[in-house]
Parts: structure tokens; C-alpha cells; sequence
């Protein structure tokens, strides 16, 4: 049996809701820092114009956020995780990635799959991504809900062990697969 295209309980939504905690953060991207650190051989503190110096990629996903509306056939443009990864010497020890932003705002997603889909977006279909959603940086993890594709990132850090993060911590499910419905625990 083929896969149904949008996870159960999800509906199709053509607009783009906007879903945050906090402020819009007004930094320019110029000015924004992405620091990368934790488990690694050298933590890294990148300008905009050392980040945009990385390889850059294109993620074509699908975007499905917890309170039940899905986004089909989103264009990310960024930086692979792994690339990142790469960049600071992540440590064998590492299990977890957790992204963060300015304002307190954080989610831990499992290393492996990080690697494997993880992109942090700055660009989302051919334009600038727009601050409200996330930009001038986000993390866009495709394959859990949309709470772990943490918005405005300025930390990127490497993890030994999970920790949870601030939904999380609020009772949705650490696991954040729609395919098998983990909202909350
Ligand atoms: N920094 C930050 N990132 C965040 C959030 C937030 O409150 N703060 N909300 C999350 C949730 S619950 C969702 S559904 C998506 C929404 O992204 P959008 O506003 O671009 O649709 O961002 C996620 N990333
Ligand atoms: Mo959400």
C-alpha cells in the first residue's frame, strides 16, 4: 500500500498560519550570530556572511503542524545540518541536536535523522523567508511536527543526552511523529 500523502487527522491548508510563542525578532539578518556548539572538536560562531559561505542546498518538504494543519510542497533553501555538523567536529558522543532561539524558545530532535533531512532555512519558496516565519534563520526538520522546526535559530547545539524541550516540556510528545500521531503524551 502506497503512503498516504498527509499524516491522519492533518488537513490541507493553502495559506501558511503563522504559530509562535514570543516576539518577532527584528535582529537584521546581518547582524544575526549562529552559534554552533556542545558536542563537538570546535565550537563555532558564525557571521551571516560566514553561514551564507557554506554549501547551500534545497529541501522540497511537506510542512505539518501539530494542531492540524499540513503545508504541501514547501521550497527551503539553507544549510544542511550535517554540513554544520561537519563544520564543528561533531563528537561520536552525540545523540541529539537542539535548536534554539533568542527568547528562550527550544526543541531537541534525535542526531541520526537531523543528519539525515535537517536544514536551516533562509530562503522558502525562492524568496527571503519572512521574519514572522522564522527568518532571517529556521530549523526545518520535514519528517516530525512542526514544533521541532524551530524558527529565528541562533544556537545550534550538540547533546550527549535529551533533554526536552519547551513544548515538550509542556506535554507534546518528545517523538513528534505525525505519521503515527504523537501530539501529546
Ligand atoms: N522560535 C520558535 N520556533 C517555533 C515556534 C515558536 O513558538 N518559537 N513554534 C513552532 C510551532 S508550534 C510551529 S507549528 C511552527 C510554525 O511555523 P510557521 O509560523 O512558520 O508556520 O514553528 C515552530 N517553531
Ligand atoms: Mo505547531
Amino acid at each position: 500500500m502506497t503512503k498516504e500523502r498527509v499524516p491522519p487527522g492533518q488537513g490541507v491548508t493553502k495559506g501558511w498560519p503563522l504559530l509562535h510563542v514570543g516576539e518577532v525578532p527584528t535582529t537584521p539578518a546581518a547582524d544575526w550570530r549562529i552559534r554552533v556548539a556542545g558536542e563537538v572538536a570546535s565550537s563555532l560562531e558564525l557571521s551571516w556572511s560566514e553561514f551564507l559561505a557554506l554549501r547551500q542546498t534545497r529541501l522540497h518538504a511537506d510542512f505539518h503542524c501539530v494542531t492540524g494543519w499540513s503545508k504541501l510542497d514547501n521550497d527551503w533553501q539553507g544549510v544542511r545540518l550535517d554540513e554544520l555538523a561537519r563544520a564543528a567536529g561533531v563528537k561520536a558522543s552525540a545523540r541529539f541536536v537542539r535548536f534554539a532561539d533568542p527568547q528562550g524558545y527550544d526543541t531537541t530532535v534525535p542526531l541520526a535523522l537531523a543528519l539525515d533531512e535537517g536544514l536551516l532555512a533562509h530562503r522558502h519558496g525562492g524568496a527571503e523567508l519572512a521574519s514572522e516565519h522564522g527568518g532571517p534563520l529556521r530549523a526545518v526538520v520535514p519528517s516530525l511536527y512542526a514544533w521541532k522546526s524551530c524558527k529565528w535559530v541562533t544556537t545550534i547545539e550538540f547533546l550527549a543526552a535529551e533533554q526536552l524541550g519547551f513544548w515538550e516540556q509542556r506535554g507534546y510528545h518528545n517523538g513528534a511523529d505525525p505519521w503515527r500521531e504523537e501530539r501529546l503524551v
